[in-house]
């Protein structure tokens, strides 16, 4: 073979290797690809589909004001769940209060100690104590989200002092998967030894200082996924605790096609 057919075949070899190399890497940081992390978390078996794009969908309800109520008690802590599936943005609030715009948590700081928001977007977390919810059941812009293809995130309320609190109401929205809330919330006070302000995924809180107040999951065993949720935690004593700081544990509703972080509107903390 002449040197000069030799020297274009190798040019030819090294640019197709560099292509494919770029490629490799593209498919690498595409994050709708990303591996879910593996955690404890149920999986909804939202719909029976395969295809792997797009993404299953549940099905979303026809419009409508009912709600289906639900409450589970684990001793004096009640957790109750107002779930509307074909929900409006009108749609009333029955057993929990709407949300509201003067709780202790309206002037609380609210900081993500661990876990990825989605990017190029504004920061998320104001919007979770605005008192609004979203003007529909799809709204990327006004709801606090965790990124897509991420495993558990942890945001941390500083309520500047000690709260005798009464309720934790927390409100979601989405039209399918993204709707139900998978959380623990933990509540905790001014340091002592081991005391850990900030403890990030994988290490328990109740190891260092925080103690659990709620365990919440609010995934229909049946019907539609979809709609609003309507939580709040109350104790028969009529508090939850006192506490300065809370922590909260939020797992994906469902890790079908890592997309199942929920549509967070607004979490109220109430005296
Ligand atoms: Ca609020």
């Amino acid at each position: 073979m002449p040197p000069e057919r030799t020297k274009l075949f190798v040019q030819i070899a090294v640019v197709i290797l560099l292509a494919a190399g770029v490629i490799a890497i593209a498919w690498h940081l595409m994050p709708d690809r990303a591996e879910v992390p593996v955690g404890d978390t149920k999986v909804i078996d939202a719909a029976q589909q395969t295809a792997r794009f797009p993404p299953p969908r549940a099905p979303v309800a026809p419009p409508s004001d009912e709600s289906i109520l639900s409450s589970v008690t684990n001793g004096s802590v009640t957790i109750r769940c107002e779930h509307a599936p074909g929900a409006s943005a009108t749609t009333p609030y029955k057993e929990v209060p709407p949300p509201s715009d003067h709780d202790a948590a309206t002037n609380a700081d609210f900081t993500l100690v661990d876990g990825r928001v989605p990017p190029g977007y504004p920061n998320p977390l104001p919007l979770l104590q605005d008192g609004l919810m979203p003007p529909n059941a799809d709204e990327r812009t006004a709801n606090f989200r965790l990124a897509i293809g991420s495993g558990e995130g942890r945001v941390k309320i500083d309520l500047h002092k000690p709260i005798r609190i009464a309720q934790i109401n927390s409100y979601s929205w989405h039209t399918d998967i993204r709707g139900p809330q998978v959380y623990s919330v933990y509540g905790s006070n001014v340091s002592e030894p081991g005391y850990n302000p900030r403890p990030l995924v994988g290490t328990d809180p109740a190891s260092c200082g925080w103690k659990k107040i709620a365990d919440v999951d609010t995934r229909p065993a049946t019907g539609y996924v979809g709609g609003r949720y309507a939580v709040s935690i109350s104790d028969s004593s009529g508090s939850l605790g006192t506490y300065q700081y809370l922590l909260f544990c939020i797992q994906p509703a469902t890790k079908l096609e890592g997309m199942g972080h929920t549509f967070y509107s607004e979490i109220d903390v109430v005296e």
